[in-house]
């Protein structure tokens, strides 16, 4: 064997164990996030975690130096199915794997109970679309929520039923989750403020499918407006059965039912502008390109549209990432106090945190229905 044979396979000896070296230095950074991917609302879990998938593939390919070492991103993605005590089982399962982070859950009444999990591991949680104002009340000084709250959101659509949509007699009905309860509390706040009258208030789950009765009960009240505390997987439904008692008031909701789906699941049942909801977050102008570019991408990738909160998700992991980088280190003590105070403009818009954890100057966003389409009607600040 010749010198320069025997020398090929040393160069490339040298060359394969520098390359060892440097991939034993890179940081790796474990992102947590949990969503239902079972059960009524799975393709509303399976569009948050797309949203975590995109950002993730695209730090990994962009090459993100965290503290002078090439970070590599892993996603541990989980399904809590939308029930709290599934949530909690795998927010444990999540801090067992040590993850450096968490963005979820997708529900109140599973990130909440979640939450204290995390709290207590010092893990920091970003929630993408969970909206119960008591999330970021408990005093946990590691959760955030990157989309306006219920408080917003019901008080909101309370004020636009008497406002804009005439009502003078609502009815409402609540799912009975922490989401549920507390956007139709909301809602009666802002619609009592301006002077409607609550003729029927009615109470449902996450999992039922017949509404005879309760619509049969509401509608000898012939209300102006059903609002519904809930989400699509259940509206749709309601909606359909609505068509079929013929009853025709206007139907509004939050986020919950504010979905590309609910057309689908209400099976012909909306009426033209039958129904106004709102996402619980927005943007405007120049902002609104860079979200519908996004939206465009993610659909191209994944081959479906965006449901509602998948770009939420997209930016609480790179807002998350950016802290990281500022601290140095995806330690959650260290990168926390860069969290605390990041300025970041995402595909949502401006992200910023209040002492609670809450986005600042939270936006909404009211939509319609018509022609089997979600149509923009206003951005309201
Ligand atoms: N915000 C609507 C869906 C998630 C939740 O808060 O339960």
């Amino acid at each position: 064997m010749s010198f320069k044979t025997k020398m090929i396979p040393l160069a490339g000896a040298i060359a394969f164990a520098f390359a060892g070296a440097a991939a034993a230095q890179d940081l790796v950074v474990k992102i947590g996030h949990v969503g239902p991917i079972s059960g009524a609302i799975a393709h509303l879990g399976k569009d948050n975690e797309n949203g975590a998938k995109m950002a993730i593939e695209e730090l990994n390919a962009k090459g993100v130096m965290i503290g002078g070492k090439k970070a590599k991103f892993e996603l541990l993605a989980e399904d809590d199915g939308a029930d709290p005590k599934q949530g909690t089982t795998v927010a444990q399962k999540l801090v067992d794997a040590k993850v450096n982070g968490v963005i979820g859950h997708l529900n109140s009444g599973t990130t909440i109970p979640a939450s204290k999990i995390y709290n207590d591991a010092g893990i920091v949680q970003i929630s993408p679309s969970a909206t119960n104002p008591k999330y970021t009340q408990q005093g946990f000084k590691g959760a955030f929520r990157v989309v306006a709250n219920d408080g917003q959101l019901g008080g909101t659509l309370g004020r636009f039923a008497v406002q804009i949509n005439k009502a003078k007699k609502v009815a409402v009905i609540d799912d009975k989750t922490a989401y549920g309860e507390g956007v139709a509390a909301e809602f009666i706040k802002g619609a009592k403020g301006k002077g409607a009258e609550v003729v029927v208030q009615e109470h449902t789950t996450d999992k039922s499918t017949d509404f005879s009765a309760i619509l049969t009960t509401i509608k000898a009240k012939n209300p102006d407006v059903i609002f519904f505390g809930g989400m699509d997987a259940v509206a749709g439904p309601m909606l359909r059965q609505m068509k079929a008692l013929g009853i025709t008031a206007k139907f509004m909701g939050g986020d919950g039912i504010c979905t590309a789906d609910l057309v689908k699941l209400a099976d012909n049942g909306i009426g033209e502008g039958q129904v106004v909801c709102a996402e619980a977050g927005g943007v405007l102008d120049a902002q609104k390109k860079i979200n519908d570019d996004w939206k465009a991408a993610f659909k191209k990738k994944f081959g479906v549209e965006v449901q509602i909160y998948a770009p939420y998700v997209y930016d609480s992991v790179m807002v998350m990432v950016e802290a990281m980088k500022a601290a140095k280190s995806a330690e959650p003590a260290k990168y926390l106090p860069e969290l605390k105070k990041i300025k970041y403009k995402g595909v949502t818009g401006d992200i910023s945190f209040d002492d609670k954890g809450d986005i600042k100057d939270g936006t909404l966003t009211l939509y319609t229905y018509k022609g089997g389409k979600r149509e923009l009607l206003q951005v309201v600040k």
